[in-house]
């Protein structure tokens, strides 16, 4: 079913779920040419959370800041191009919660293992505001929380479950958020793994 959860965000509970195996098989399949790799944040802080990336701009970290880059630094390779399953599933998702026309150039893709968890941020990397961001969720379960415009402004926490399509934009699109420590778990599909998906318009 089809939850707002604020005038900009909207939740689409298992929307992923009917092109689950069809998903993991495209994600399989950037991996396979660009391996999930941990990254180390402008601090120098190791993140818990194995990234990689798919599309024309490919999100990473490291001691000299965060940024898009149309190439893996691992390989010096151009990242993957987006498989159309993953494609697909954001158009539609971003079209079903009020966003027509979305069409990303990026697809983060974040591994999580047990104990793996994201700190408060928010996505400002992007060139323009103005396009909405698509999460998707697939495997072990996580508590996601949600604040506000300001770091300090209290969180509230949603569980996310496998399939789960989280659309946000407009005024929520530079909400802080995070990811609780992803609890042990075994997944029928990933096993003990969470993997969130997370389209983006880069530039
Ligand atoms: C709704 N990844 O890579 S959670 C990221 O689960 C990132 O890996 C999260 O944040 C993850 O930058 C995405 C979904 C989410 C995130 C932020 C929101 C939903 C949101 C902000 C406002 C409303
Ligand atoms: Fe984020």
């Amino acid at each position: 079913w089809v939850e707002r959860l604020s005038a900009g965000t909207v939740l689409l509970h298992g929307w992923a779920c009917a092109d689950d195996v069809r998903l993991v098989r495209a994600v399989d399949e950037v991996v396979a040419l660009a391996p999930l790799r941990g990254m180390a944040t402008p601090g120098g802080q190791a993140m818990s959370v194995i990234t990689s990336s798919c599309g024309d701009w490919g999100w990473f970290s490291d001691r000299r800041g965060y940024r898009y880059s149309a190439v893996d630094p691992d390989s010096g390779r151009p990242w993957p191009a987006m498989p159309d399953a993953l494609r697909e599933l954001a158009q539609g998702a971003a079209a079903a919660a009020g966003f027509s026309g979305f069409d990303p150039d990026a697809c983060l893709i974040n591994c999580y293992l047990p104990g793996a968890r994201m700190g408060l941020h928010q996505d400002k990397d992007e060139r323009d505001f103005s396009a909405p961001i698509v999460s998707v969720s697939l495997g072990l379960p996580a508590d996601f929380l949600l604040g506000g415009l300001r770091r300090a402004d209290k969180t509230a926490r949603i569980a996310l479950r496998h399939g789960d399509v989280l659309v946000w934009g407009g005024p929520d699109r530079l909400r802080f958020h995070g990811v609780r420590p992803v609890p042990p778990g075994d997944h029928p599909l990933l096993g003990g793994r969470r993997i969130n998906l997370t389209f983006r318009k880069a530039r």
